[in-house]
């Protein structure tokens, strides 16, 4: 088989890739090694910046997000038993950001596929990619099982290495070419989709002296909640009149009373860590999204980041196979990286912020303490957590 892109990975990068890349004839096939089901039941994301936004217009799936997704024009920081509302649109000049989860995006992006009939082959097993630093490349993969089984040959001319932190792409990269940056936190959050009405309009952000939470939502009528938990907890700890006990532990007075709770439909917990691999090009092969970095959920930057490494790959390729240049394959990786690590930056700092670290007691508290309140009392610092939460524009201190 051959095409002119192959995308390994039909998580929101991928998804989004081949979209933009169809839309413009350029051909692609996307190899997923889970079913379609699987991919649509991991719950992550939920909250999109307006060049998202803007980017999900621009590859003709934005309609239900405008139909149902919810414009947010402000979050809430809690800390010693008081709110304090971050005015996003005053501290922005009239910027939002839009709730919309992650599963209803990438719900949208393969409806769209389908609907155009492109190939995504499901299911894929031993995935591997070769010869992405010569003259062409390709995709090697099993389908079926068993009796059925039978391996595969995709070449193409350009591989993009969607397949998320665990993914077979950067793994495949030689040693001496890629650098890794990491840092892993200590603790994790246990998150909780519940089909009840939210506590409030808008995601409060709490820091407790039991731990960090989280109050989303995803509509109206169902929420999502998120509790900073220890890395070594497991889910048979957290029963659902547990994490409720806790997370109203975690409110004030006014939460507590507009909490409502019922049975979770989704429960699950996730590790912290901060992680970047440079550089985000190979030859024949480009990272994307969570295949090339990592943030903490706390900044809501992980969908976000993977769309516009998606925004400037798609448009280098196709100026590619529109003849005209090779600067923006040439210029992907620097583009995209000093957009990532402004991002990696802002959710380190808002993580470091928001959550009690085991070993910060004392001084290192009291200092947080300090940011807080100077925080919520200085527009300017107010100012820098609001553009960044909306997102830095695409152009951000480009010469
Ligand atoms: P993804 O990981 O979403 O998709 C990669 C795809 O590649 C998957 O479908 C996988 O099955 C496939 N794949 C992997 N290996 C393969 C192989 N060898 N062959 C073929 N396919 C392969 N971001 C936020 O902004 N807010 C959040 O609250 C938030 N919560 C998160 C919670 C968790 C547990 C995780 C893991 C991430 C969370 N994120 C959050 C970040 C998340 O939203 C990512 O940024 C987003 O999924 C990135 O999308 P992709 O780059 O497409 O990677
Ligand atoms: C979510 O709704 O899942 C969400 C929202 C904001 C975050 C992280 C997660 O910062």
């Amino acid at each position: 088989m051959r095409t002119q892109v192959g995308i390994i990975g039909a998580g929101p990068s991928g998804l989004l890739l081949g979209q933009l890349l169809s839309r413009a004839g350029i051909d692609n096939v996307i190899i997923e090694r889970q079913s379609a089901d699987y991919v649509l039941g991991r719950i992550r994301a939920g909250v999109l910046e307006q060049v998202t936004v803007d980017l999900l217009d621009e590859a003709g799936v934005g309609a239900r997000m405008h139909l149902e997704g919810l414009v947010h024009g402000g979050f809430s920081l809690l800390f010693q038993g008081r709110r304090h509302r971050i005015d996003l649109e005053h501290l922005t000049g009239g910027k939002s950001v839009m709730v919309y989860g992650q599963t209803e995006v990438t719900r949208d992006l393969m409806d769209a596929r389908a609907a155009a009939g492109l190939q995504t082959v499901y299911a894929a097993q031993q995935v591997s990619v070769h010869g992405f630093q010569g003259a062409r490349a390709r995709v090697c993969y099993q389908t079926g099982d068993g009796a059925q089984a039978s391996w595969q040959e995709l070449d193409c001319d350009f591989i993009a290495g969607c397949d998320g932190f665990h993914g077979v792409c950067r793994a495949s990269v030689p040693k001496g070419a890629i650098t890794e940056f990491e840092k892993v936190y200590p603790f994790g959050w246990l998150g909780v989709l519940a089909n009840v009405p939210p506590l409030s309009h808008e995601l409060i952000y709490a820091n407790t002296e039991r731990g960090f939470a989280l109050c989303s939502m995803r509509s109206a009528t169902r929420s999502r909640y998120y509790v900073q938990c220890n890395l070594d907890d497991s889910l048979a700890q957290w029963s659902d009149e547990t994490f409720w006990a806790e997370l109203r532990s975690r409110l004030d007075p006014q939460a507590r009373e507009q909490l409502v709770t019922g049975p979770s439909i989704e429960k699950s917990i996730a590790p912290l860590r901060s992680f970047v691999a440079e550089p985000m090009r190979f030859g024949r092969l480009f990272l994307a999204g969570d295949a090339a970095h990592i943030v903490p959920p706390t900044g809501a930057k992980g969908l976000n980041l993977a769309a516009t490494d998606v925004k400037f790959l798609s448009a280098a390729l196709i100026e590619h196979y529109r003849g005209q240049s090779d600067r923006g394959i040439d210029t992907y990786s620097q583009r995209c990286l000093r957009r990532i690590w402004k991002a990696e930056r802002f959710s380190w700092w808002f993580t470091s912020l928001m959550h009690r670290f085991p070993d910060s007691a004392g001084f290192g508290q009291k200092v947080q303490d300090a940011e807080l309140d100077y925080l919520v009392h200085s527009e300017a610092a107010s100012r820098a957590l609001a553009e960044n939460y909306v997102g830095l524009p695409l152009d951000f201190g480009e010469p």
